[in-house]
């Protein structure tokens, strides 16, 4: 196994929650290492782009409204096995399912509110950390 990166939000809902803090040192617990971070806000083309793959779905709309809402913040995140790992830390899609200790177990209100973002493989994980970071900006 190696050092790998990937690409994680804190959603609207657990910004305006005040729970990006909690999230983070949970992220952290985890032995994630933060080499970019900043807040910003999406507008909805960025939203739309960058939940592009998902723009038949039926939830599309109501999830680009969401991620809109609100500031959220941007976090490259550095491990070994970071995609799975985040993934884990994050836990399943629909809180009802996330097993307990997971960011989305303690934290989310439902499938579509569920507080946080994490790449679902390495390819992804490139293409979104260079969507909202520079390799200038990544330690
Ligand atoms: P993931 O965030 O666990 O990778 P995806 O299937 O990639 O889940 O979906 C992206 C996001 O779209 C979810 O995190 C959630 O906010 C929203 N979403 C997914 N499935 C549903 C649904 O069935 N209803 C409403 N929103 C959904
Ligand atoms: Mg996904």
């Amino acid at each position: 196994m190696s050092v790998e990166r990937t690409f994680s939000i804190i959603k609207p809902d657990a910004v305006a929650a005040g729970q990006a803090g909690e999230i983070l040192a949970m992220i952290q617990s985890a032995g994630f290492k933060i080499i970019g971070l900043r807040m910003t806000r999406l507008t909805e083309p960025q939203a739309q782009g960058f939940y592009a793959v998902h723009k038949e779905r039926p939830f599309f709309s109501g999830l680009v409204k969401f991620m809109t809402e609100g500031p959220i913040m941007v976090m490259a995140l550095e491990r070994e096995d970071a995609v799975k790992g985040l993934r884990e830390v994050m836990g399943a899609t629909n809180p009802a399912n996330a097993a307990e200790g997971t960011v989305r177990k303690r934290f989310a209100a439902n499938i579509e509110r569920n507080c946080i973002h994490g790449s679902d493989a390495p390819e992804t994980a490139g293409q979104e950390l260079r969507f909202f970071f520079s390799t200038a900006d990544l330690l």
